[in-house]
């Protein structure tokens, strides 16, 4: 930056529709999505934060540094003091219809947990809506899968020690489950700012609306097929496929492109070569579930996919992104209901989306925020006329 007047980006009429692709509309200091080495948050590789505690990852997004050991104490202590969620929004939570989808549920919890709790400040609020998001995803996946009463939080375990705490899974093994969340969270916080989900929840912002409304907002456009929700589809799309052998799995591919359906967990908007969040995960699954039949499933699949992929002109990148393989750990780890995956990428993504708004509105250009986004439009077929008088 520093050349005000420096061309970036010639709109043609080819740009026109395509979703804003490629068009820089906003700066951001949390993360970068490099075409080729994938995301960075604040500078550093993904792949080398994967193990960081969440807490000190919540912590670079917000203040651009890793935190000391003594930052990161307070910045624990200080999540541990905002943890406490209004019980009248698990009310509400629990007396959601079962028949809307987890993601509506969590929707619906961030437009409560505003009207009871918002104070208007978005730091504050942001930094509120990161520490009480564990207890509302687990009030979520409890109250609507009938796995009993909430469990009570204990907050000073930590983020996801909790959450894995609060969640009870039936069945699973928490040791394990807390390895796998940890890593899921800091992968999922982030990812620039012109994805879908975080792009929404700032637009909403800029005009004001408090934190809670922008992030509801946000979480609303994650929960399409296409952005959040394809981790959801990714793990259907594994077990529809069926099969572990190799040449069946490919047959499966190529039908499935015939019908002119998605493969789903590959192919990327921005990444041109395999995503390094999939990678972390294919090599975290190796550790957790080697023998688990889907993860072995979702291995196959990462070469056979990818093959038939490459030979479809059209398609830019045949390489898997962050959803090939997260339901399937996610499985394996006693997780077996794919359709609260969003949810578990919802909980992860608010904190990055709040560290964007918080910038956005309280950092930029020199602390009186970004404009109200109004981008242009061209009117087809309009020409001006005049009702008969
Ligand atoms: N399966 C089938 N077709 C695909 C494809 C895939 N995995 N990836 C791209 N294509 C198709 C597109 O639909 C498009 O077809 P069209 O010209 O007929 O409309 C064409 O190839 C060109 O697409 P592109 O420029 O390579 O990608 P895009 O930016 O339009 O779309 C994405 C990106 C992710 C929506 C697309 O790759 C896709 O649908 N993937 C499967 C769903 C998925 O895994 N989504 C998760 C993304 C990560 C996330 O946000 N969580």
């Amino acid at each position: 930056m520093g050349d005000e007047n420096k061309v970036l980006f010639q709109i043609t009429e080819a740009n026109l529709d395509t979703g804003l692709r490629g068009m820089p509309v906003s700066t951001v200091f949390t993360s970068e999505v490099d075409p080729q080495d994938g995301l960075h948050y604040v500078g550093y590789p993904i792949a080398d934060l994967a193990d960081l505690d969440p807490e000190a990852a919540i912590f670079l997004l917000f203040h651009k540094h890793l935190p000391s050991e003594a930052e990161l104490a307070d910045f624990k202590a200080d999540l541990v003091r905002r943890s406490k969620v209004d019980p009248r929004v698990v009310a509400l939570i629990t007396a959601l219809p079962p028949e809307g989808h987890p993601m509506e549920w969590m929707i619906a919890a961030l437009n409560f947990a505003g009207m009871l709790c918002k104070t208007g400040d978005y730091r504050e609020d942001g930094l509120n809506v990161v520490a009480q998001m564990p207890e509302l995803v687990a009030a979520i996946y409890r109250g609507r899968s009938g796995w009993g009463a909430p469990i009570q939080s204990e907050p000073e375990r930590g983020l996801i020690e909790n959450f894995v705490h609060m969640m009870g899974v039936p069945g699973a093994d928490p040791a394990k489950l807390t390895r796998l969340m940890r890593v899921f969270y800091v992968l999922h916080m982030d990812h620039g700012g012109g994805n879908l989900s975080t792009f929404v929840g700032k637009a909403v912002a800029s005009g004001k609306s408090d934190m809670y409304a922008s992030l509801g907002a946000s979480m609303a456009g994650l929960y399409g097929p296409l952005h959040g929700r394809a981790n959801q589809e990714c793990l259907n799309f594994l077990d529809t496929c069926g099969t572990n052998d190799p040449d069946a799995v490919e047959a499966f591919v190529r039908s499935e492109m015939a019908a002119g359906r998605s493969i789903y967990g590959f192919g990327h908007a921005v990444l041109r070569a395999e995503d390094p969040r999939a990678g972390v995960q294919y090599n975290l699954g190796r550790e957790l579930c080697p023998d688990s039949e889907i993860f072995q499933r979702a291995l196959v699949m990462r070469e056979r996919a990818v093959k038939v992929l490459k030979e479809s002109p059209k398609v830019k990148n045949p390489y898997p992104n962050v959803d090939a393989v997260s339901g399937s750990l996610l499985q394996a780890c006693g997780l077996t209901d794919a359709e609260y995956y969003t949810v578990l990428f919802g909980l992860a993504r608010c904190s990055g989306i709040s560290a964007q708004i918080v910038d956005e509105r309280l950092v930029h250009r020199g602390g009186k925020g970004v404009a109200i986004y109004r981008p242009d439009d061209i009117p087809v077929n309009q020409p001006h006329r005049r009702l008969q008088a």
